[in-house]
């Protein structure tokens, strides 16, 4: 059965990177299963999806893919996707020193856009098939997510089985639901009934 964690709340998740890191093949992939052949540079595209969750309910998450940046550029229109963001994907690819670096840039700029706000973030090193292109080191890529206290993931756009795990992981921290403890109360003639002598 097809059940949302609040019903009729669609989350936004912003995902941003470095321009070809493969943020719209990732979506692509996880979403309908394709990897496109060719893709055109993204300006914005919205992808809605609903994601399964370690609850046992699905999240609807309504994804904006961005244009991707480079170094040296701002980042200012990413300001405002951050501004509204629920959730957050950064992308970078392994084959890439520069799409890495960008992504410190782009956490600075977005701890100091959330404020107080609790969003997850999910850190996506891509392109894991190009293994013999690698420039972005696994232990140094996880020492900066550890530091900056996101999960962090290798995946490759062209194989789905790795894009499944961080993708239910962003799900299932969204919305969580409230901590509290639920008191149960006992109605008083309840107990009187327990603890009355048998006949
Ligand atoms: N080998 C490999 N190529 C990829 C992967 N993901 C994306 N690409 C290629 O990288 C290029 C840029 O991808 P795209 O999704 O447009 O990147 P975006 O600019 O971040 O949205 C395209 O030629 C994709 O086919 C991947 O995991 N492995
Ligand atoms: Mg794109």
């Amino acid at each position: 059965m097809l059940r949302s964690s609040v019903p009729g709340k669609t989350s936004k998740v912003l995902i941003c990177g470095y321009r070809s890191s493969g943020k719209t093949s990732i979506l692509e992939q996880v979403i309908y299963g394709n990897f496109p052949c060719y893709a055109y540079p993204t300006i914005e595209d919205i992808y809605c999806a609903l994601v399964n969750t370690d609850r046992g309910v699905k999240e609807k998450l309504r994804f904006y893919d961005t244009a991707g940046t480079v170094p040296g550029q701002s980042t200012d229109f990413l300001k405002t996707y951050m501004t509204y963001a629920e959730g957050v994907i950064l992308v970078y690819a392994i084959n890439s020193r520069e799409s890495f670096s960008l992504l410190d840039q782009v956490k600075k700029d977005y701890d100091k856009i959330k404020e107080k706000k609790e969003v997850p973030i999910i850190v996506l090193g891509n392109k894991m098939d190009l293994q013999n292109e690698r420039q972005v080191d696994t232990g140094l890529a996880q020492a900066w997510a550890q530091k900056e206290k996101v999960k962090l993931y290798e995946v490759s756009a062209l194989d789905r089985r790795t894009l499944i795990e961080p993708f239910v992981y962003l799900a299932s921290k969204m919305n969580p639901p409230p901590t509290h403890f639920r008191i149960t109360m006992v109605k008083e003639h309840q107990w009187l009934a327990v603890l009355s002598p048998i006949d």
